[in-house]
Parts: structure tokens; sequence; C-alpha cells
């Protein structure tokens, strides 16, 4: 399933981030950009030590990447050249900036990917695995997120959402097809 906004293709697929052929995927980091499980676990498996030395790298520049912000490193051994790790929130009940901080992860990733010429970016679902982020919750902001950002920005060709599992796809489906997402 797709819609079009703009020039930019919005495209769901369910699947591992880490198969994807676009020029960057997003990584579900932690502050300490210092790899885990999950999403991130997996990229550095697949990707190879070569992006763990550059986010190591980041860490002692910068100290790391606060949360609803992202950085970028090179691909690896992975089909995409880049990875752009941002850091999503704990959920906590929603009463601690979540759904903002959320929002802000894929603006600042679709952000940096602009700056470093990407057209076509994959993001997994945020925040939705060990962070506790409720999925129909995170699905709703993403959707907008991503929607509001390439209103303003022509700059992509697809920004693809790769769901882990069969349910996820289906909300995002959902969304998809009542096309008014609200936060
Ligand atoms: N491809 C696509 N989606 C995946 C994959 C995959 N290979 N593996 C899991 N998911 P999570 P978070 C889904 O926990 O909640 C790490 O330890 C998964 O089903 O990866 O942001 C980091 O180091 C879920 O829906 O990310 C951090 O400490 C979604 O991806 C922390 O976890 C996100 O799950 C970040 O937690």
């Amino acid at each position: 399933m797709e819609k079009k906004v703009n020039q930019t293709h919005i495209t769901l697929t369910q699947g591992d981030i880490t198969q994807q052929h676009v020029s960057a995927i997003t990584n579900a980091a932690n502050s300490r950009l210092a790899g885990g499980g999950g999403v991130d676990g997996a990229i550095h498996r697949a990707g190879g030590p070569a992006i763990m030395a550059e986010c190591d790298q980041i860490r002692q520049e910068r100290g790391g990447c606060p949360t609803g912000q992202a950085v970028i490193t090179i691909g690896g051994d992975l089909y995409a050249d880049y990875v752009i790790h941002t850091v999503g929130p704990v959920w906590e009940g929603g009463k601690s900036s979540e759904p903002e901080l959320l929002a802000s992860c894929y603006r600042q990733s679709l952000k940096l990917a602009v700056e470093n010429g990407i057209k076509t970016i994959a993001f997994p679902s945020i925040s939705t695995g060990v962070y506790g982020y409720p999925m129909e919750k995170a699905a709703v902001v993403a959707i907008e997120a991503v929607t509001l950002f390439l209103k303003e920005n022509e700059r992509f060709s697809e920004v693809r959402f790769v769901l882990f599992n069969a349910d996820d796809l289906k909300q995002y489906q959902r969304l998809f097809l009542s096309n008014q997402p609200k936060i």
C-alpha cells in the first residue's frame, strides 16, 4: 500500500529493516549510541563493526544523541549507504512529551537525510519495542510527522515504513485508509 505526498511515495511493507534497498535506513537507537536489541541489534549485526566505529566517534565528540534527535553514519555492510540513528522516547504514559519527541525523531531523521542528499529512506516503528510506546499511538504520530515534513519538502522519492509483523502493518494500513491521522 502507498500514498503520495507531492512527489514522494510513502509506502508500507512488512519485513526486516536491515534488508531494505534504500539509500538510508533509520535505527531505533539509544542515547549512548551503544547498540542493543531489536532494530539496533539487527542493524549492527547486519552492518558490521564500521557502523559502531562511527557511533563511538560521535559519542566521543558529542556524548551521544539526545532523545528526539538523530545522527548519521555509514551503512557498513548493509544495502543502505547510510544509517540514521534516532533516539525515541521511552513511553511513560503519554504525558512526558512522548508524542512531540517521537514526531521529532521522524522530522530530524528526514532533515538529516535531506542534508545528505538521500532520496529514499526506510523507518522502523521507533519506540514501539523495548521503549514501550503503544503501537496504535506511535503509528499516528509517525504518519503525521512524515506527511507534514513531506508537504514542505519535495526532495524524497520514497519514504518507506517497515513493520516487523502483520498486526503492526495492519495498524498503519488502517491509518492510510482513514487518511486523516490525528495526533
Ligand atoms: N526490522 C524492522 N522492525 C523491527 C526489527 C527489524 N529487524 N526488529 C524489531 N523491530 P525496538 P525501541 C520492530 O525495541 O522501542 C534497543 O535496545 C519491533 O517489533 O528495536 O525504539 C536500543 O538500543 C518494534 O515494533 O526499538 C534502545 O535501547 C520496533 O521495531 C531500545 O532498544 C521498535 O523496537 C530502543 O527501543
